[in-house]
């Protein structure tokens, strides 16, 4: 391949490696400098992006989902875990929730510390959106916590580094260890080997795995980044890691067409969603939750249960569904004990009410101007978004890790805290799975305790295995193959993006799309799938696997996008595989299997899986619940 000619092959030797540059590794890099620091060790980011803006952060938040005010008393670490195992229908790690809860204030305050502005109230205490969350101004939320992680590797002089620009493709593997990972930068041309003693994924979740909703214009637009594309998972899968609740999905209810959030609405303006007739359908649809006991009669109702009770409108033809902003808003000022406070606490709301948008999707502001949307007198159209893979929002998946060592059952703990079933390969935050509701806090935190247990297995395998330049070449020969397939083949035809010879990574992402779409439970398929349709869609997913090797690239942009689509075509066959493997409804509103239409008892535990490198076949288990605390009667 004369192609690879043009790369140079850089070499990076380091001792803790951490891959992706979000709120998990910025957490990461933070922890680990402080160890590191101690021990004289290496720590190296690496990131696809710019840490700046890089990952789901990149626009900014205007709420931290994720903190518990431990110390003031108003909640407790039980309240939280519980709050959680409701969220996720019973299927949640107590273990692993609680381990996060225990430390995610400290991160918050450093948050604060760092510049990040939260709300306060008269007496000087966050405002609170709800219970657990907290409000912010936080447009520059990402680039204040990307600040700090680079001041902390900057601590460690020559020994912190970070990399920007660098994408991750694949794992480093010797005698089942994870020894590091390769990659090629976007910038130049240069093809990366990171060797390392231990390994932190932190790659973010999959998006665009299924066909969005916005399509055609509005291509790219997405409630989580599109610039999340399943590294994470195609990373840890492809180690031989076991993988956990890969069926759980995220689905969330959003602003619809431009994703704009909607938890400040409901918990923070206490406002309603109404269908097209203005009826409650939580009020009215509330008798349907008993099927789904204990889960459904718990406060708050799951998330999944939220969205099926408003599926269960459209699916009788009565949306649009509507936010009632103009209601909610309306309620408050009534509330007001003169006409001036009134007028004031109207101002005040309209001003809260844009600003939640532009500090986290400034694009549904856009669109309420250009659709002449006035919250306080017009309601907005909300909708059922995609499904996404995130281990750290309201979904579940990613690596199965061993727990902390005061709180995981034997069951749950084969080592070092987060640390999957690969030795010396670490994940956290949406790379880590059955710990959800992590969020940005959350996942911060989680990326410091997985890399400070990171730092530890470094000092505990001071070896830095070798890698065989033979395995080395190789592996850049398969990286670089589409723009080899590309430059071998371009002249057939005038356009470019048509070849009998190749696919494009723009065709090939529409062609998964299209089978998650339709076989595994998409929009358009109202959420539903059933075993026929699973094995159908399976059955494609393998031609694309055959057609893979047919991807072509122009550039290193487009080779990075065959990559991205190759992560993502992992990323849906373990999914359809978990889902398959799971014989009940347990998540109606996320998926609904229409021939096992009810939550079984028998499938109250996780589903693990693992493909097996040796044999290129999925393993799949299932793994008992062990719960830690048990739920509220109600
Ligand atoms: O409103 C590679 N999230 C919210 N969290 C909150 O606390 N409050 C909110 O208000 C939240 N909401 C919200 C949220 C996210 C988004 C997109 C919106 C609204 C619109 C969730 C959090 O943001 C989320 O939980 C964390 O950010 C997860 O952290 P982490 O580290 O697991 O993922 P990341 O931050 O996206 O970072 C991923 C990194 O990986 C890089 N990367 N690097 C190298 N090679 C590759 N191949 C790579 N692939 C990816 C990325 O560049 C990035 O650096 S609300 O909805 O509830
Ligand atoms: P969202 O904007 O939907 O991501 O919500 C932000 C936070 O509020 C998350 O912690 C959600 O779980 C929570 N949330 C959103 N809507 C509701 C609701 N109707 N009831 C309870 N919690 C909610």
């Amino acid at each position: 391949m004369d192609i690879i000619n043009n790369f140079e092959t850089v070499e990076v030797t380091t001792d803790l490696l951490i891959l992706g540059g979000g709120m998990a590794a910025c957490g990461a890099a933070f922890e680990a400098a402080h160890w590191a620091k101690q021990q004289n060790l290496k720590v190296t980011l690496v990131d696809k992006a710019a840490m700046e803006r890089s990952g789901a952060v990149a626009m900014g938040l205007s709420a931290i989902n994720e903190y518990l005010g431990l110390k003031d008393g108003t909640n407790t670490l039980e309240d939280y875990v519980r709050y959680v195992k409701n969220d996720l229908m019973g299927v949640v790690r107590d273990d692993l929730v609680a381990n996060i809860a225990r430390h995610v204030d400290s991160s918050v305050h450093l948050f604060e510390k760092w510049g990040l502005p939260i709300w306060k109230d008269e007496e000087g205490n966050y405002v609170r959106e709800g219970r657990w969350q907290i409000m912010i101004n936080g447009e520059s939320y990402k680039t204040i916590v990307a600040e700090a992680a680079k001041n902390a590797l900057a601590e460690l002089g020559e020994n912190g580094s970070y990399y920007e620009r660098i994408f991750i493709t694949s794992p480093l593997m010797k005698e089942g260890r994870c020894i590091g990972a390769v990659g090629f930068s976007l910038r130049e041309n240069k093809f990366y080997i990171f060797r390392a003693k231990s390994v932190l994924a932190t790659m973010g979740g999959a998006v665009h795995v299924f066909k969005p909703r916005s399509v055609g214009e509005g291509l790219g637009r997405s409630w989580y980044p599109p610039f999340n594309s399943g590294a994470s998972a195609y990373f840890t899968i492809r180690a031989g890691a076991e993988m956990t609740c890969q069926e759980i999905r995220f689905v969330p209810v959003r602003f619809k067409d431009a994703y704009g959030p909607v938890g400040a609405w409901f918990l923070l303006f206490k406002s309603q969603a109404t269908n097209a007739l203005g009826e409650d359908y939580m009020e009215k649809r509330a008798g349907e939750l008993k099927n789904w006991l204990p889960y459904g009669t718990a406060k708050p109702t799951p998330a999944n249960l939220r969205n099926y009770l408003m599926m269960l409108e459209v699916e009788e033809g009565n949306h649009p569904i509507y936010m009632r902003t103009e209601k909610a808003i309306q309620k408050i000022v009534n509330e007001a004990d003169d006409e001036k406070s009134a007028k004031r606490t109207l101002k005040k709301l309209e001003n809260e009410a844009w600003e939640d948008f532009l500090d986290m999707t400034i694009s549904q502001a856009l669109l309420w101007a250009s659709t002449n949307i006035k919250p306080e007198e017009t309601p907005s159209e909300i909708a059922a978004c995609e499904p996404y893979f995130i281990g750290s929002h309201s979904g579940g998946s990613g690596a199965w890790v061993s727990g902390p060592e005061d709180l995981a059952p034997d069951d749950y703990k084969w080592g070092y805290p987060n640390m999957t079933t690969v030795q010396g390969l670490f994940a956290a935050g949406d790379a880590s799975g059955a710990s959800s509701h992590k969020f940005s806090s959350g996942s911060f935190t989680e990326g410091r305790i997985a890399a400070k247990a990171a730092i530890s297995f470094c000092v505990d395998h001071p070896d830095l295995p070798n890698i065989e330049q033979e395995t080395i070449e190789k592996i850049k020969e398969q990286i670089f193959q589409p723009l080899e397939v590309f430059t071998q083949h371009k002249e057939l035809t005038v356009d470019p993006d048509i070849n009998p010879n190749y696919i494009k990574p723009r065709m090939f992402m529409f062609r998964l799309q299209k089978i998650m779409d339709e076989y595994a439970g998409g929009v358009s398929n109202a959420f539903k799938t059933s075993k026929p349709l699973l094995e159908k869609g399976l059955e494609f997913l393998q031609y694309m696997k055959e057609d893979s090797g047919k991807l072509a690239a122009a550039d290193t942009h487009e080779l990075m996008r065959c990559w991205e689509n190759i992560h993502r075509l992992w990323q849906a066959e373990s999914h359809i595989k978990t889902m398959l493997f799971r014989e009940e409804t347990r998540w109606p509103g996320y998926y609904f299997r229409s021939d096992f239409p009810k939550m079984e008892k028998n499938w109250k535990c996780f589903v693990n899986s693992r493909w097996n490198p040796e044999t290129d076949e999925w393993e799949m288990t299932k793994k008992n619940i062990i719960d830690l605390v048990d739920l509220d009667e109600h």
